[in-house]
């Protein structure tokens, strides 16, 4: 599980099956989701609940709903938007720009949520979205945090919070915690309320409110121009009627809140639920990763890492200067069936002591391709010099967060005791600083999660512990081989 076309398998042909076996762990909420051909923007998404047999902070909440959010696109995304944004036609390397925002597959002020009587509600929300962060209220309730990504905290409150892309947050309200100011006394009394989801329009390339996409063909009854609000009714009863007070009613001090919200409050607020099995380790390893954006030989804007734009099978990129010396993703056998094939010969150096730093540095083989010793604390420094914030996810692992450069004071505020998360959204024109324990031998994908980025090669592969994933005796599955049998 958590592999990916070229990396750890060969794709599941048309009107073909494969059954995954795992272990489910972690516990917690992630989901499901194709990492090949842009298929998770048209669709190939679903929620996947892990249950603890004792969940952290359920003396909280007696029921629990599940909310998905994504971006919609009126155009499809494997073969229309992808080759328009990986184009020279695409001077400035403009991202797809979502037509609308979808909540568990329904368009904004479609989709009711039942209390079902429940008072006291666990949300899980899960960024599914291309492209876009959110920020995520409930009308005149308190948010209570109890989980972000698959790791439970000690519960805090919030009015608001933001959610980049990938990432997950769980919290619980308590509906006699409403604010009964939040409705005008004039106004009758509401049956439901809304729960919001705003994109903020800082973060795309263009003006959303007059932009048309070149690629645009207008099909009503589809939306023309994007709408960055997105409202969902949490329904009190049965009636699904729609909350009586106006959608833009708001107090002035939530209304505050919205516009200072817009950063990752969570790296500062949140701690550990069970400090205990939060142990952090202290750091072996380095490796400082440079994110970058800019057009390459044939002008088509592409994401770089350590000025390594990534490409695979899975990228339909004309740019492929692969050295002969080194691992090839494209063409060949997935990553990891290469480290059993031959793991001696992967041509990646081992971690060298440099002047910049007192840790060994991890080293690549200038593909993308990283080699990781077995048990390695790996510090990761991004630094981004885009000015888009990027959400990188990590394959395998979760991570630590030891501070970006909005909290900076984490690093000395937490030492020890640094969240973990699978997600860390790495500020515009900003860094990020995080740890992780390469305890989970095999090929392991690093990559922002915005598709169109992943799309443009803003990738590196982890390949962790070859020595001890050939020790484990790790057997190719039988219907692999006929997935790949152009190799076999
Ligand atoms: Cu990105």
């Amino acid at each position: 599980m958590d592999g990916v076309v070229d990396v750890t398998q060969c794709a599941i042909p048309p009107s073909g099956e494969m059954t995954y076996k795992f272990k489910a762990q972690p516990a917690g909420t992630t989901w499901y989701h194709g990492h090949y051909l842009n298929q998770y923007t048209d669709g190939l998404i679903g929620p996947l609940i892990i249950r603890r047999q004792v969940e952290p902070n359920q003396e909280h909440y007696d029921t629990e709903r599940i909310l998905m959010v994504s971006d919609w696109y009126n155009d499809v995304a494997r073969t229309k938007l992808l080759s328009w944004y990986l184009s020279a036609q695409n001077t400035e390397g403009i991202e797809p720009i979502p037509d609308a925002i979808v909540v568990n597959g329904k368009f904004s002020q479609s989709l009711f949520v039942k209390t079902s009587g429940a008072t006291r509600i666990r949300f899980r929300i899960i960024n599914a979205a291309a492209f876009s962060m959110y920020t995520v209220s409930i009308d005149g309730l308190p948010l209570h945090i109890i989980e972000l990504d698959q790791t439970p905290v000690v519960p805090y409150t919030v009015s608001s919070f933001v959610m980049n892309v990938a990432q997950r947050v769980s919290f619980y309200v308590n509906l006699n915690e409403f604010d009964q100011t939040y409705v005008p006394t004039d106004l009758p009394s509401t049956k439901s309320i809304y729960i919001r989801f705003k994109a903020n329009p800082e973060m795309y390339p263009v003006d959303i409110s007059s932009y048309i996409a070149p690629y645009a063909t207008q099909c009503l009854p589809y939306p023309i121009f994007f709408n960055p609000l997105y409202l969902a009714i949490l329904s009190f009863d049965s009636s699904d009627s729609l909350p009586t007070y106006p959608v833009n009613q708001a107090t002035s001090e939530s209304s505050n809140q919205d516009s200072e919200d817009q950063h990752d409050v969570n790296i500062l607020c949140a701690r550990p639920f069970n400090p205990a099995s939060n142990v952090v380790p202290n750091a072996t390893h380095y490796l400082k990763l440079v994110i970058t954006f800019r057009p390459d030989s044939h002008n088509i804007t592409r994401g770089y890492l350590n000025n390594v734009t990534y490409s695979s099978d899975a990228i339909n990129v004309r740019n492929k200067a692969i050295s002969m010396n080194a691992m090839k993703s494209d063409k060949m056998l997935p990553l990891l069936y290469q480290m059993v094939a031959n793991s001696a010969s992967l041509g990646i150096p081992s971690p060298i002591i440099t002047n910049d730093n007192p840790l060994p540095v991890i080293q690549s083989d200038g593909s993308g391709h990283y080699l990781v010793p077995y048990q390695a604390v790996v510090d990761i420094l991004l630094e981004n010099t885009d000015e888009g914030e990027h959400p990188f996810h990590l394959h395998g692992h979760s991570f630590w967060i030891i501070s970006t450069s909005d909290n900076p004071q984490a690093e000395q505020l937490y030492r020890g005791a640094y969240i973990q998360r699978d997600v860390v959204s790495v500020p515009a024109s900003g860094w990020a600083k995080i740890r992780f324990l390469a305890n989970n031998p095999g090929a392991w994908l690093f990559h922002c999660h915005i598709e169109w980025h992943m799309s443009a090669g803003l990738i590196l592969a982890f390949l962790v512990g070859p020595n001890e994933l050939l020790a484990q005796d790790y057997m190719i599955a039988a219907n692999q081989k006929l997935f790949c049998q152009k190799y076999y």
